[in-house]
Formats: C-alpha cells, structure tokens, sequence
C-alpha cells in the first residue's frame, strides 16, 4: 500500500506554489518562475522515489526507474488554469511519484522500466496552445506552433529557450518505447458522485478545439451615432457567442465554452470597433465537432454580414479524441475491484495529455471523484480517503503490468 500520509503531505506542499492568497486560486504557467519552483519540488520528490531525474527538450520533466527497456510511464501535468485547483494535474503527477516511491522502499521486482513525467503546459494558459509537453513526446509538436506568443509576444520557443531548454529537432522528443501509459486525475465532473463511487475508469477521451473569433466594426461617438447607422463590434459578437450557444442545444455529448473576451477601445463612451472572443469545442468525435466547427462558421459569418461588420476565426488548437485500451482498463477494473469497489466506465469530457500519448502508446486513465464536480475553480476538491484509494489502484495495476511474475 502506499504511503498515504507522504501523498497527502506532498499535494499540500506543491498547492502553495503559485497561490493566490487573495481567491485560494493557483497560477502556475508555463516558464515561468512559480513553474521552476514546482519543477524543483517534484525534482526533489522524484528523486527520493529513486529516480533518476531528465528534463527533454521542451521541458518534460521525467523521472525514470529501473533499466529495463520497455517503459510503462505515468504522469499528469503542473502547470494550471488561471486560479485554478490544488489537484488539476497535480494529483496525478504525485500519486505517480508515489507509486514509485513505494515500489522502490518495498524492492519490488520489476520486468519494465517505470516513468513519471510532469508534462509541460497541458492547460494551455499562457499561450492559448496547450499539452505541448505530450504532443511533443508523441510526435505530434510542428514547429510552427512554437511560434505561438503569449499576451507579452513571447513565442513559446523564445520562452522555454530562455528557460535554458533547446526544443529543436522535435523529432529528438518523440518517444517510442511506451508500452503503456497510465494516467490518474481528478474526475472535474459530477459522474462518480452521482454514483457514490471514489473512483471511475475512462473508457475514452474527448478533445479540445479551441477557436478565437475577431469581430471588426468601427469605434465611434456612443452619443453621437444613431442606433441604424453602427457598426457595432460587441453586440454582433454578442449575438454570434448566443448562437454558438444554440449549436450545442441539439448535441448530447458536446459541448461549448467561450471563455475569454476582449472589447477594444473598450470605453463607456465608445461604440466597440474592435471585439476577439474565443470558443471551446468538445466532443469524444472527431466528426462531430468538424461538424460544429462548420455550423459556428456558418452563424458567424450570417450574422457578421447582417450586423455590417467582419469577422476572422482562426484555429488556436486542436487536438485528437482517444480511447483508452481495452486491456488496461480491464487492468484498472480489477485493481478497483481488489478494494471491494464497484468498477465503474465513464467518458471524460475534459481533455488530458493521455490523448496525445495515444498516439504512441496504449493509455487509461483513472478517474478520482471531484466534489460537487467543480474544478478549474479554488473550491476543486477531493478527499483524503479517495485519493488513497485511487494511489493504490494505481499503485497496484503497475505492479501487475510491471512487476516480476514469479
Ligand atoms: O481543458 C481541459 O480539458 C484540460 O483541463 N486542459
Ligand atoms: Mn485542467
Ligand atoms: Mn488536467
């Protein structure tokens, strides 16, 4: 079993890195100074798990024990959301540590080399382009995405250059010796909770698009301009983000967010010229959501042309459904059920880095219940005894997909 009051302590320990002391909020993002000092800490506590410590070229940070050569990884990420949660990513970075951890104290035999890594910028917020880290490790990074800045025009490859990082070739971070990825996280929806369970199994992910639309009108007088004759910037994007709102009634699994939204000139007096919003598209099909983009383009143009303004959207990101493998999840369910604990198959609406991995390699995730589903959000929460719970699961289906059969 492992060693629960180390976990617990250690997700505390890393939770003050980057807070907000103000909203609770965490603000780690990528390259930055609270970032290193996270990279330090979970540097420290991989290496008292007894792993040999390598950070890659785009900063993967990947803890490796053992010198066998087929690898079973595990790993979450860091880096976080605006204000957001102490177990977004975390968690899964330290339940991994400490999975090893426990291995290595107990001297368990092992037939495969065991890895963790904290892969670099999963979420995305710093430069509107996310899961950088496993997109690079499955071979999917281009190098024009690494030209992508942030609000200051720092292009990624700029930033993690003056991190002391040499991301090119990228064709040197591809890796090839996964043989299974594995990948635990906090749930962020209501699922587990519904059913009273600590933890679920994902049978498959769905995946981000992100879009940023830019409404052009003109900026002028507020009093002096008659309501007929405005080329009004804001209430042509307001109306385009209440249609985008419309193509999701008629869709089950799909779902779309606009996040962010900025007005230009942005002045009481001042009829907006200038408006840029951005629109998060999700779904477990790839289909699908080719199938949505086209109706968002479609409302936004109809309604640019009817309001007497323009509009541009380009694509920030975008990224692969996966399914998670059959045999691992299998795996996961069994270790559930070794707890006494229902074995329970869910979807995850949020993305992860395991859908990159997938590219790669098998992958599963495990999914540990979020209370009241909030997450992205200070209030994030789960408790100290489902946490336990999912380390042992993990725990215990790396030693039957790692260890010696004697
Ligand atoms: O946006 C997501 O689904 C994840 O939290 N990066
Ligand atoms: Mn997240
Ligand atoms: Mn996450």
């Amino acid at each position: 079993m492992i060693n629960a009051k180390r976990l617990l302590q250690r997700l505390d320990e890393l939770s003050q890195i980057g807070r907000n002391h103000e909203t609770g909020g965490i603000n780690r993002f990528s390259f930055t100074k609270e970032e290193q000092q996270a990279i330090d800490l979970v540097t420290e506590y991989m290496k008292e798990a007894g792993m040999q410590v390598n950070v890659d070229g785009i900063g993967n940070i990947v803890g490796s024990y053992g010198d066998a050569q087929e690898t079973v990884m595990l790993g979450s990420h860091i880096d976080t959301v605006p204000d957001g949660g102490k177990f977004d990513g975390a968690l899964g970075v330290l339940a991994a540590i400490e999975v090893v951890q426990t291995l290595h104290e107990q001297q368990v035999p092992l037939h495969k080399k065991v890895e963790v890594t904290a892969f670099k910028d999963e979420e995305g917020t710093r430069f509107g382009f996310g899961l950088i880290g496993s997109r690079a490790m499955a071979g999917l990074l281009k190098p024009e995405q690494l030209q992508k800045t942030d609000a200051a025009n720092i292009a990624i490859e700029e930033a993690a250059r003056q991190f002391g990082l040499s991301p090119f070739p990228l064709e040197k971070l591809k890796r090839e010796d996964i043989k299974a990825y594995l990948e635990l996280h906090i749930e962020q929806g209501k699922v587990l909770e519904k059913e009273d369970l600590p933890v679920g199994v994902v049978t498959g992910i769905a995946a981000p698009l992100w879009l940023e639309v830019t409404v052009n009108g003109i900026s002028e007088h507020a009093g002096a301009t008659p309501m007929h004759i405005r080329h009004d910037a804001l209430t042509a994007a307001s109306e385009m983000i209440l249609a985008v709102e419309q193509c999701f009634q008629k869709k089950d699994d799909s779902v779309g967010t606009v996040g962010k939204l900025q007005v230009e000139p942005n002045g009481v007096n001042v009829i907006p010229g200038k408006v840029t919003f951005t629109i998060d598209i999700r779904d477990i099909d790839e289909h699908t959501i080719r199938e949505i983009e086209q109706e968002v383009e479609q409302q936004v143009n109809d309604i640019a042309a009817r309001r007497h303004v323009t509009a541009a959207i380009v694509e920030l990101q975008r990224a692969k459904p996966a399914k998670a493998d059959e045999s691992l999840q299998q795996q996961f369910a069994a270790s559930i059920e070794k707890q006494g604990i229902r074995p329970y198959a869910l979807v995850s609406g949020a993305g992860h880095d395991a859908m990159n991995i997938a590219a790669a390699a098998p992958v599963a995730m495990l999914f540990v219940r979020s209370k009241d589903g909030i997450s992205h959000n200070p209030l994030e929460y789960s408790s100290d005894e489902d946490i336990v719970i999912a380390a042992n699961v993990l725990y215990d289906t790396v030693l039957e997909i790692s260890g010696k059969k004697d």
